[in-house]
C-alpha cells in the first residue's frame, strides 16, 4: 500500500502492475495456505487477494467466473457431474449451479479460510454453498484428483498462479489425473494465464493439453484487474468440441449474464495471431 494505492507488485510480471485505490483493510490474516487479505476499493467494489495477488473484484469478476464455468458446461452436450477444483470464492460455482441439468458438484479447495473470508465478505459470489447439489471438499486439488477415477463430464480447474499452493496444478502428472478423472466423453478447463506475459506457461500448458486429448483448445478473456488485462483458459476433451457451444443458452439463463453468450463462446477461441502460433504449437 503506498499513499491510499493497492499495487500487485510480483516476480512473476517482473516490470509492471495493475493498482488499485483502496478505502479500506477489511480483513487480513494468515491462513495455513496463504496470506489473505480483501479490501474495500474506491472504484472496484470489494478485492480478494491471496498472498499479495488480486484474485477478483466485485466489479469485473463476472466476465472470469461466467467464462470458466459456462465456455465447458455449454461444450458438453449432458453435463451432470461436475467438478470444481479452487475458486474459494465461489464465483465459478454460483455459475455452475445456475444449470439445471447438473445433478452432482464437488468442490475441492485447498484453503477452507478463503471459503469462510469469502461467505463474510463476498456474499454476491459465496452464494452457492447451500446447494443440494454441491459436496465441499477441503483438500489439495491435486489429491482429489488421483482419487476419482472415471467420474466427470466436466472439471474446472479455478486456480490460483504457479507459485504457492496452486503449484501443482499446472505439472503434467495433474493433467494426466485430470484425464483419469474424467467420464469416456468428458472435458476440462483450467485457468491457462496470459499469453501476453507468459507465453512461456501458456506453451507449457497447451502442450500437456496437446499430449494427452485428442481435442484442445485455447479461449481469451477479458479482465481489466489481472495484470495484463486478461486470462486464458485451457481446455482439452475426449468427446465433445470445444470451441462452439454444443447448445443453445436458454433465455432465463441468459439473461442472468453478463459476459457469456453463444457468440462470445466462439469468439473467445479466435486468438491473436502470435497466439495462435503457441496453440498450434509452431
Ligand atoms: N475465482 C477467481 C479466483 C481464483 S481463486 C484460486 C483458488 O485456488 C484459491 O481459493 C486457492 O486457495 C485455491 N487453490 C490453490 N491451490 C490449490 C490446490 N492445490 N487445490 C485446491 N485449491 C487450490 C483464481 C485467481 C487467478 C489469478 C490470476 N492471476
Amino acid at each position: 500500500i503506498h499513499k491510499g494505492w493497492f499495487s500487485e507488485i510480483c516476480p512473476m510480471w517482473e516490470g509492471i502492475a495493475v493498482s488499485l485505490k483502496v478505502d479500506k483493510l477489511l480483513y487480513s490474516k494468515k491462513s495455513r495456505f496463504q496470506q489473505i487479505d480483501l479490501y474495500q476499493t474506491r472504484s472496484h467494489g470489494r478485492m480478494l487477494v491471496l498472498d499479495g495477488i488480486i484474485q477478483l473484484t466485485e466489479r469485473d469478476e463476472f466476465s472470469y467466473q461466467e467464462m470458466m464455468a459456462h465456455l465447458p458446461l455449454f461444450s458438453h452436450p449432458n453435463p451432470e457431474n461436475v467438478l470444481i477444483i479452487g475458486g474459494g470464492d465461489g464465483g465459478v460455482l454460483r455459475e455452475i449451479n445456475r444449470h439445471d441439468d447438473v445433478c452432482v458438484i464437488d468442490f475441492c479447495e485447498i484453503d477452507e479460510e478463503v471459503i469462510n473470508v469469502s461467505k463474510r465478505f463476498l456474499p454476491s459470489m459465496a452464494c452457492g454453498f447451500d446447494d443440494p447439489r454441491v459436496t465441499v471438499h477441503i483438500k489439495d486439488g491435486a489429491a482429489f484428483v488421483r482419487d476419482h477415477p472415471g467420474c466427470y463430464d466436466v472439471i474446472i480447474v479455478d486456480s490460483s498462479d504457479p507459485v504457492g499452493p496452486g503449484e501443482v496444478l499446472f505439472e503434467n502428472q495433474f493433467y494426466q489425473d485430470l484425464k483419469r478423472a474424467l467420464k469416456p466423453a468428458g472435458l476440462i478447463a483450467t485457468q491457462g494465464e496470459s499469453f501476453f506475459l507468459h507465453p512461456d506457461w501458456v506453451e507449457k500448458l497447451i502442450g500437456i493439453a496437446r499430449s494427452l486429448f485428442p481435442i484442445y483448445a485455447y479461449a481469451n478473456i477479458i479482465v481489466p484487474t489481472y495484470t495484463g488485462g486478461h486470462i486464458g483458459v485451457c481446455m482439452g476433451s475426449l468427446g465433445p468440441k470445444l470451441v462452439a457451444p454444443a447448445r443453445t443458452v436458454p433465455q432465463v439463463l441468459q439473461s442472468q449474464l453478463k459476459y457469456y453468450s453463444s457468440g462470445v463462446h466462439r469468439a473467445a477461441f479466435v486468438l491473436p495471431y502470435f497466439a495462435e502460433k503457441i496453440l498450434k504449437g509452431e
